[in-house]
C-alpha cells in the first residue's frame, strides 16, 4: 500500500497495487481509492455513518462521484455484509420507482433475479420503493428488504477505482 494524492481529489487516497514488489516497474498500474473508502474487485466502497433518506443518499453518493451501491454478485454482497454494522441498515441502489416491482439499478445494470439477496417473504408492499440491507435481530442472515424511501438510514456509496 501507498499513500498517494491527485489533482482529482484533494485529499490522501488509498491505493493497492495487485504486486507488493517494489520498485513498481514502468506503467504498473496502481489502484486507488478515496481514504476511508473500502477497495473491493474494481470498485471502492463507502459506508455512510448517519442516515439519510434514499433520495438524499443518493444525491450525497453524486457529490462524491459516486452512486448507491449497485450489488452484482454474491461476492460483492459478503463484501458489503462484512463491513456494515450488525445493528443499523443501508440504503443499496435498487428501487421500484413506481411501486409495480419494475426493480431498477441507479446505474441501469438490468436486475437480475439469480443475483438478488431478499429476506423471505421481500419484497412485502407495493409502497415500499426503496430497498436496504439489514441482519433483523430475527434472522440469522443478512438479506434486502423494501422499505419506504423517506425513512433514514445509512447507505452504501460505490464508484469505480481509478489507477495513478
Ligand atoms: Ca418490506
Amino acid at each position: 500500500y501507498v499513500f498517494c494524492i491527485t489533482m482529482r481529489f484533494s485529499f490522501h487516497l488509498l491505493c493497492n497495487s495487485p504486486s507488493p514488489s517494489f520498485p513498481l516497474p514502468p506503467f504498473f498500474p496502481v489502484y486507488c481509492c478515496p481514504k476511508n473508502w473500502k477497495s473491493f474487485s474494481s470498485s471502492c466502497y463507502f459506508f455512510s455513518t448517519d442516515a439519510k433518506s434514499w433520495n438524499s443518499s443518493q444525491e450525497n453518493c453524486s457529490r462524491m462521484e459516486a452512486h448507491l451501491v449497485v450489488i452484482n454478485s454474491k461476492e460483492e454482497q459478503d463484501f458489503l455484509t462484512q463491513n456494515m454494522a450488525k445493528t443499523a441498515a443501508y440504503f443499496v441502489g435498487l428501487s421500484d420507482p413506481e411501486g409495480h416491482g419494475h426493480w431498477q439499478w441507479v446505474d441501469q445494470t438490468p436486475y437480475n433475479q439469480s443475483a438478488t439477496f431478499w429476506h423471505p417473504g421481500e419484497p412485502s408492499h407495493s409502497e415500499e420503493r426503496c430497498v436496504i440491507v439489514n441482519h433483523p435481530s430475527t434472522s440469522s442472515k443478512w438479506g434486502w428488504n423494501d422499505i419506504r424511501c423517506k425513512v433514514h438510514y445509512r447507505s452504501v456509496c460505490e464508484m469505480m477505482n481509478f489507477y495513478l
